[in-house]
């Protein structure tokens, strides 16, 4: 297997998490999203959206992060991450097309707060041109809005207010629950790790305190052997401080957001 990833990138966390729970190993191939490798001709007829993750695997080629892992879940059974009774896999994909849901507003979160002094800091032919190169028009406007002004972008408050709804319904779940679906990790639960880390690493965090059962879960779900070689060796320690200071930031102008 082969897999183009980002170390840091949400879906690719995702996808690694589950090769990780299921001890499966794979060649990897990282794709710098700050450099636009994500729009190189090359990649793009793997991935014609130009995001990550992709992963090769017996001459198939295969896109879109929660359908990987539910193919890595058919094509390599063992250990499952998936429950045996259908109403409860309905469950589960119901989780992971919330968190697909999510996703575009984690990306709102992230470009406004975390990379946005990076972007401000580059020449602005060079950010242009990484824009510009987004194939999707609606995407594209929207990365401009959220570099442009930040949290106070229009987008800001309704994915904040997303977070919110999410990781609340996950908190109710998760304080009955030790997983989303039950007693065992599924891979509901590998899809939401990668956003609540995001909202640490973000400084987000009016996201996370008061919710006691999506603490307890984060603390468990951090204490799992695959957290460390999926996520946490992965994670480049100074693009995480770098998020946190510029969370720190913005935490004023986020409560405002946050109280309107
Ligand atoms: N629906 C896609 C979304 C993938 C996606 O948005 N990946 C982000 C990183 S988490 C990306 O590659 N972004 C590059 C960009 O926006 O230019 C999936 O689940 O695989």
């Amino acid at each position: 297997m082969k897999l183009y990833h980002a170390p840091i990138s949400t879906c690719s966390q995702k996808v690694r998490l589950v090769l990780a729970e299921k001890g499966l190993t794979y060649d990897s191939q990282f794709v710098d999203l700050m450099a636009g490798q994500q729009f190189a001709p090359d990649y793009l007829a793997k991935n014609p959206a130009g995001v990550v993750p992709t992963l090769e695997d017996g001459g198939r080629v295969l896109v879109e992060s929660t359908l990987i892992n539910e193919y890595l879940e058919d094509a390599y059974p063992d250990p499952g991450l998936a429950p045996a009774a259908p109403a409860d896999r309905h469950a589960m994909r119901l989780w992971t097309r919330k968190i697909d849901e999510l996703h575009p507003f984690c990306g709102i979160q992230t470009f406004a707060i975390g990379a946005r002094p990076g972007m401000l800091a580059r020449p602005v032919e060079e950010v242009n041109a990484l824009i510009d190169a987004i194939p999707d028009p609606a995407r594209r406007a929207v990365r401009r809005s959220v570099i442009d002004h930040g949290v106070e972008a229009p987008e800001f408050a309704g994915a904040y207010a997303a977070h919110v709804k999410l990781f609340g319904l996950a908190d109710q779940v998760l304080t009955d629950s030790a997983y989303l679906v039950g007693d065992a990790l599924t891979l509901a639960d590998a899809a939401l790790l990668p956003y609540v880390l995001r909202a640490d690493h973000l400084s987000l965090t009016g996201l996370l305190e008061g919710r006691p059962g999506l603490l307890a879960w984060y603390e468990r779900m951090q204490a799992r052997p695959a957290y460390e070689t999926a996520v946490a060796g992965y994670l480049p320690e100074p693009a995480v401080a770098a998020f946190r200071k510029a969370g720190e930031a913005v935490a004023d102008a986020v409560a405002r957001v946050a109280a309107r």
